[in-house]
């Protein structure tokens, strides 16, 4: 699998900011890397439109029906964008996602032929009280079906006290979790686990961007806040 670099727009983004995704996609018109915006579902027509990769960030896990305000994920493959974000913290905690729910978006997402960008994470308490890798195994054990390949499915581990914080686990740090996350995804789906991409994700910056990418085990970033200027983002996927 080639490496990602995925940019999560989160409530960000009308018209006028699409010029960005065009000054990214001639920039990075012949990257070795994937890029993929996932924008808010308001644009996702528009931003296919520019050349980019597009994602969604969330799903419902059936198709159609009677969910008012909802988006599934055949509507997002029909705007032409080719992946999803699923079990992002912010849609854990705003909506009370569990992971059984996450492990079903997760499958509509295939699916309706999406890639999916699965967040895990834990929290600060869980951090400091040094539960980090048996929430994230947790985690991993629940949400992700078993039905994941590498060519379906990327994992982005995000500690929740990083997200749009400033504050990054050390290198150190991240390469520990990023090992046990991959002996796991390893000793349950095999070949397709080793190959399975790990992103890191929370507070990536250009300035911190080489030291993360240097690190075994990393196969690239999902980026909130420094995704959504070009001039920020550019120098992400060019340290990848
Ligand atoms: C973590 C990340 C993108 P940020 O949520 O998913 O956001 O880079 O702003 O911390």
């Amino acid at each position: 699998m080639r490496k990602l670099i995925a940019g999560n727009w989160k409530m960000n983004g009308v018209q006028a900011n699409l010029p960005q995704l065009d000054t990214l996609a001639k920039a990075h018109d012949n990257a070795s890397v994937d890029v993929v915006i996932c924008g808010p579902a308001t644009l996702l027509g528009r931003m296919v439109a520019t050349g980019l990769t597009i994602g969604g960030q969330d799903c419902h896990p059936i198709t159609s029906g009677a969910h008012t305000g909802d988006i599934s994920a055949p509507m997002i493959a029909d705007t032409g964008a080719t992946y999803v974000i699923t079990g992002h913290y912010e849609r854990r905690t705003d909506h009370s996602e569990n992971d059984a729910l996450i492990a079903a978006k997760t499958a509509a997402g295939w699916d309706a032929g999406l890639h999916v960008i699965l967040c895990i994470g834990e929290t600060e308490a869980q951090y400091r009280n040094g539960e980090t890798l048996d929430v994230l195994r947790r985690q991993m054990d629940h949400s992700i079906p078993d039905a994941a390949t590498a060519e379906t499915t990327t994992i982005a581990y995000e500690p929740i006290w990083a997200i749009g914080t400033g504050l990054t686990p050390t290198p150190d740090e991240i390469a520990t979790v990023h090992a046990a996350l991959r002996a796991h995804l390893t000793a349950r789906f095999g070949a397709s686990g080793t190959a399975m991409r790990l992103l890191y994700g929370g507070s990536v910056k250009a300035s911190n961007a080489d030291d993360i990418f240097a690190l075994p085990n990393v196969d690239g970033a999902l980026v909130g806040g420094a995704s959504l200027k070009a001039a920020d983002f550019s120098p992400i996927i060019t340290a990848l």
